[in-house]
């Protein structure tokens, strides 16, 4: 098996990894199938080193992921009292320290390592491991797990393969080329299992989410003379259909899905504090989405990215509007 990217240097953190008898895996608030598949896949790595390994995340495991073995370990909720009893913590595809939404009591005493594929990561912690050009965490922990020698068991196939397929859109953006699917190859070998993943992520959806999406396609809109895409979910529509914020996964993708959008945007009442939004974006090929985000205080790639504002939905709605414009002004081909 060849790792993705050769010449990416893994001694500080192998040497890191092979010091630390006790280890704490954690990755971002709201986390994705990439935060949870490299969580997952290097719990069962180091397990195998025999090291000691926990796993906390402040917003735990999104249903549709729990199929993963081992996501039934990871801790949830917010972290209160000393620290998280760990000789180094590793943080998993998060663009900054801030993302973890963990308390600083939480690292004390231990090292920390930083392993994302963000262009935006702030570079934060001790052992910093930050390549973009990594299609997902997951193919991180794939290379690292080859560096340090670690087979690629069944299990650990299957939750890198999640990584992989859902941080690319499920094979679908813009930079998905021939290594991708080639690292896709080797874990189905490995014992991933495609259709099994498939299955449970997008063949499962609640029917909560169903008639949120019902009333989302309903009140979807283009601007911008077609070219971007507007869905947004409020505390209502939650209220009206019974769906909470984990039934918004892939909503944004009928929004970007539609022909001649180059922009899509989603914007979601956040449950957990009133008056303030979260915002998705995704870009389909010129715009550049995660430049956007960086500018509102949020961030993430290319073509995928995120941020979060506060105030009333027209102030919020009319604040992006203009930003998008601008960014669609700019990118005209
Ligand atoms: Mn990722």
């Amino acid at each position: 098996m060849n790792p993705l990217f050769p010449e990416t240097d893994w001694a500080p953190l192998c040497k890191a990894v092979r010091e630390s008898s006790s280890i704490v895996l954690t990755t971002h608030r709201n986390p994705d199938g990439d935060g949870i598949g490299s969580q997952i896949a290097l719990f069962h790595g180091l397990r195998l080193l025999g090291k000691q390994v926990t796993m906390h995340n402040r917003d735990g495991v999104p249903r549709i992921y729990r199929f993963l073995n081992g996501s039934e370990l990871v801790g949830a909720g917010d972290w209160h009292g000393a620290s998280a009893a760990g000789d180094l913590v590793i943080s998993l595809d998060s663009g900054s320290q801030q993302r973890l939404g963990l308390p600083s009591s939480f690292f004390e005493g231990a090292r920390l390592a930083n392993l994302d594929h963000h262009a935006s990561n702030t570079h934060f912690g001790d052992h910093v491991v930050v390549d973009p050009r990594y299609c997902a965490t997951g193919a991180m922990v794939f290379d690292f797990l080859l560096a340090m020698e670690i087979p690629i068991e069944a299990e650990i196939a299957q939750a890198l393969y999640t990584s992989v397929m859902t941080d690319t859109c499920g094979f679908r953006l813009a930079s998905v080329d021939a290594s991708v699917h080639r690292l896709a190859a080797e874990l189905v070998e490995c014992g991933a299992r495609p259709w099994n993943i498939a299955m449970h992520v997008y063949e499962s959806r609640s029917l909560a989410s169903v008639r949120l999406l019902g009333l989302c396609l309903q009140s979807l809109a283009l601007h911008d003379g077609g070219r971007s895409a507007w869905i947004a979910v409020t505390t209502e529509m939650y209220r009206e259909t019974g769906a909470d914020v984990e039934d918004t996964e892939g909503l944004i993708d009928y929004a970007r899905g539609i022909e001649g959008v180059e922009v899509a945007v989603l914007i979601r009442a956040d449950e957990a504090e009133r008056g303030c939004w979260k915002i998705s974006f995704r870009g389909k090929s010129h715009a550049d989405v995660g430049r956007l985000a960086a500018s509102l205080g949020g961030g993430g790639h290319p073509h995928a990215a995120g941020c979060r504002m506060r105030g009333e939905l027209e102030e919020v709605r009319g604040h992006l509007r203009n930003a998008v414009s601008r960014l669609l002004a700019k990118e005209k081909v």
